[in-house]
């Protein structure tokens, strides 16, 4: 099942089958165990409209906070031990990799995450940038797994590796994040064999894509969730961006105008353009 958030309603995708809602808190529909039963519930007692025109459609997030996790993929474990090699940084990256604890941070604010068909900024002040795509968790106030989407966690890899230390500033700025286009409520958690596919456009031409699915990550959701959950609470639930496997070569940055489509078959296609700030 999957749920769009609309700019004047919701709407559940059932088995190509659509049904709208008309829900005034957002953070209260999705924030519950047993997320996926609940809408069951709802389609129940509605019926199909053949209008399925998902106008206005908007970021899966009501009032939560993203995190995410880093360095799940060896991919990215290597890309920053090269990409940081000179400020001496780089044996932080295999450190981590093979530790027990996670590397988990504070990613963004639900306005500084925009929706599919969006922009998405890079750094004025940054010379190298890159997409992240990732699958992304919602979780339960309650830390259950209830829902997945497609993230693009938006990262300056000149600033990271000037110093790990500036990670914040790498990560978190205006339209730093993007999210959707939907959330997918499966009964089951995710199938393992699930691809994250990645297509970086330029001027109409392909200028990079990769795929990988997420099998090929070293941690569970569940252990990623069981950190995060430790010493802090959502009380309208989270998001969780679990970690890139996908790395552009290091002669790559985005570019303004670039588009960023990523792709996880069964939640759908987030497709952002690249700009910067104005003024
Ligand atoms: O350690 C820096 C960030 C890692 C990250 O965002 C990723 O691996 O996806
Ligand atoms: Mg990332």
């Amino acid at each position: 099942m999957k749920l769009y958030k609309c700019e004047s309603n919701v709407i559940i995708e059932n088995q190509e089958q659509y049904f709208p809602l008309q829900v005034n808190d957002w953070d209260n529909l999705i924030n519950r165990r047993g997320l996926y039963s609940f809408l069951q519930e709802q389609i129940q007692n509605s019926s199909p409209t053949n209008d399925m025109a998902l106008s206005g459609l908007q970021a899966p997030i009501g009032g939560q906070e993203v995190w995410a996790a880093g360095v799940t993929y060896l991919r990215s474990r290597d890309a920053r031990m090269e990409e940081s090699k000179q400020s001496g940084g780089d044996t932080f990256y295999d450190k981590v990799y093979d530790a027990e604890r996670p590397e988990i941070f504070f990613k963004a604010t639900a306005n500084r995450v925009v929706g599919t068909n969006d922009t998405l900024h890079i750094r004025r002040d940054s010379v190298w940038d890159v997409p992240e795509p990732e699958l992304t968790l919602f979780i339960s106030s309650e830390g259950t797994i209830e829902a997945y989407t497609v993230g693009n966690d938006m990262s300056s890899r000149s600033i990271e590796g000037e110093n790990p230390l500036y990670l914040p500033q790498a990560k978190m700025y205006e339209r730093c994040a993007a999210l959707g286009p939907c959330l997918y409520v499966p009964e089951q958690p995710i199938d393992l064999e699930t691809e994250i596919e990645l297509a970086i456009i330029r001027k109409g031409k392909t200028e990079f894509e990769g795929k990988i699915p997420i099998s090929n990550m070293k941690r569970t959701h569940t252990e990623l969730v069981s950190y995060l959950f430790r010493e802090c609470n959502f009380p309208k639930g989270c998001f969780l961006m679990t970690g890139t496997g996908l790395v552009p070569p290091d002669t790559f940055t985005l570019r303004p105008q670039d588009v960023v489509n990523i792709t996880i078959a069964p939640i759908g296609t987030l497709t952002n353009t690249i700009t910067q700030k104005i003024g």
